[in-house]
Parts: C-alpha cells; structure tokens; sequence
C-alpha cells in the first residue's frame, strides 16, 4: 500500500497533458530481466561485449544470435498490469505520451498507441547501411541486406543518436507535461535520463515509481518505492475514484 496525498490525486484529477518515461523495471514482472538491477544483463556481460556498434563489426553472427535469442523470449512475454494501466490511462487524458527505452514492445502489446520508443525495438532487424527494415532474417548465413549492407537489430546501442524525431517528441511531451512519470528506470542513460529533470524545469509535476531509488529520486516531487504493477493499479483507482467521487 502506497500513501497517497490529495495533492497527487488532484494533480492525476486535474491534469490535461500527462507524459512517462519508462525503462526496464515496468517489464522485470513480465519475467524480463533488467540491465543493473542485481541479476541485470549487464552483470552478467559487458554492453560493449555484445550491445554495441563495435562488438557488432567484430562478430555480426554472434551480436545477431543473441539478439535473436533475446527476442525469442521477449516474443513469449505478456505486458503486467503496469503496462496496461498505462495504455488505460493514454485512452482517459487529452494528451498523453509515453517515452520508453525497452525495445520489447510490450507498451504497444498492452494497447498504448502513443509509443516512442528511445532505443528501438528488438523485434525489429534493419541494414546497418540504408536503415532499410528487413523482416525474416535466417541466422545460417549471414543476413545482408539488398544493398549489400549488414542486417542488425533496429536497436540504439551506445554512442549511436537515438531517432532525433522520437527524441523531440519525447522532449516536446515532458516540456509541456502538467505531470510526468519516470516508471521503472534507473535515470542512468542519456539523453532519456534528462527527461524527467526537463520536465520538472518546466514545471510538470513528477512522480517516480521504482523499487529503489535513483540519482533523481531527491529531484522529483514524489517518489513511491516499490513495483509498478503494484503501485500503479493502486494510484489508477485512487484517481478514479476520486474522479467518481466528484462526478
Ligand atoms: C548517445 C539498447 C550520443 C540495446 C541501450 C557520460 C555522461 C553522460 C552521457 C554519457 C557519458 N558517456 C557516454 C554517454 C552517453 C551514453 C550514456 O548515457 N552512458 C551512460 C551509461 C553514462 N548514452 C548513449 O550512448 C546514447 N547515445 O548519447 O549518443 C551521440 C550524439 C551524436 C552523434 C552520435 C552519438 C545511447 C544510449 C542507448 C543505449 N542502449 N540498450 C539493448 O538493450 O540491447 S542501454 C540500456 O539502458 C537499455 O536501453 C535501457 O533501457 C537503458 C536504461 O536502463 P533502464 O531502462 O533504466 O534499466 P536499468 O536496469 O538500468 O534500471 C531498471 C530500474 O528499474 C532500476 O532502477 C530498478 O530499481 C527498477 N525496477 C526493477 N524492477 C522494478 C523496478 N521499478 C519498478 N517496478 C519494478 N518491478
Ligand atoms: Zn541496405
């Protein structure tokens, strides 16, 4: 159970332009491990062994196999309740939008339409060279594109610009936000990680839901501790029922 003020409640009642930012803490109850937490991916292996532009030229087969393997287990997941409040919400405010890192697609599985997704998407592949989209990829030769370029995961890896359209958009959303979530993020990956604090210095209201805290926790106006597919339902029917209360 969360504490939850009037002061949140009739921000959520009042709101017009609600934005989040969400990383991969909203889908660790999906069953899909996150990147720092204490058995995240990048415990077990290094970004730059296997999640980067370098590691990629150095052994395309083996990059590609294990995105591919990635995407198989991500492709048998299903959203949890964090992602589908999310998409209830989007269909409840005038102007909603959400900013995610995850590349696993599952805001869009759980029905949010108003998806920008930072880093790409794992289940998509595309040319290394013209950025062309190529579905169908075999792994028992190496996938090349038509224009002889290198077939990778349509992914951002580190020192590569995200897409600078996703990324204004993602910055116009927390400009204008009345209040902003940060869900499930550890704020440690730039640019995404500046969004909550662009928010705040545009005078949203910003609530963050993590299990731990995070080097924005003291900068947000609150902060609940805990999962999201707990707290989130939580706050959702406290803002409905309040919303019925008044009605
Ligand atoms: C760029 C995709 C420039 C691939 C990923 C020094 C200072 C500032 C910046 C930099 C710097 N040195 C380098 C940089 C830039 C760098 C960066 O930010 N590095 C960091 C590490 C310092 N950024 C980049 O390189 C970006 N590009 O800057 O380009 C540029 C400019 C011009 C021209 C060319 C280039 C690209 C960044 C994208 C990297 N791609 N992954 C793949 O996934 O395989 S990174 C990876 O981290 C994922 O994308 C992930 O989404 C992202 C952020 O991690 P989180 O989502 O926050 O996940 P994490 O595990 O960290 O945290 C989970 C949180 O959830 C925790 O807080 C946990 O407590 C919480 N949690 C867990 N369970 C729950 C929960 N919360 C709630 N409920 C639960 N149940
Ligand atoms: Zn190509």
């Amino acid at each position: 159970m969360i504490e939850i003020s009037d002061n949140v409640l009739d921000r959520l009642v009042d709101a017009k332009k609600v934005a989040v930012l969400t990383g991969a803490g909203i889908s660790a109850e999906s069953g899909i491990a996150t990147f720092r937490g204490k058995d995240g991916i990048w415990t077990k292996l290094k970004p730059d062994e296997l999640a980067s532009m370098e590691a990629f030229l150095r052994n395309p087969a083996r990059v590609l196999e294990w995105y591919e393997h990635r995407r198989t287990i991500i492709e048998q997941v299903q959203p949890n309740p964090a992602h589908i409040i999310l998409a209830e919400m989007e269909k409840f405010y005038p102007d909603f939008s959400l900013s995610t890192q995850n590349i696993d697609g599952l805001h869009k599985k759980a029905g949010s339409t108003i998806v920008y997704e930072l880093h790409g998407s794992i289940l998509r592949n595309r040319c290394n060279e013209c950025g062309r989209l190529i579905e169908n990829i075999k792994l028992d030769e190496l996938p090349r594109c038509d224009c002889g370029g290198l077939v990778r995961p349509d992914v951002v890896w580190f020192g590569e610009m995200l897409p600078i359209d996703i990324l204004d958009m993602s910055y116009a959303a927390a400009q204008e936000a009345d209040v902003y979530f940060s869900i499930g993020t550890s704020a440690a990956v730039y640019p995404a990680a500046y969004l909550p604090i662009e928010a705040k210095n545009n005078g949203a209201f910003v609530i963050e839901i993590n299990l731990d805290t995070t080097t924005i926790s003291n900068y947000v106006d609150v902060s609940y501790r805990g999962k999201a597919g707990e707290i989130l339902p939580e706050l959702w029917n406290a803002v409905k029922n309040k919303i019925n209360a008044i009605n």
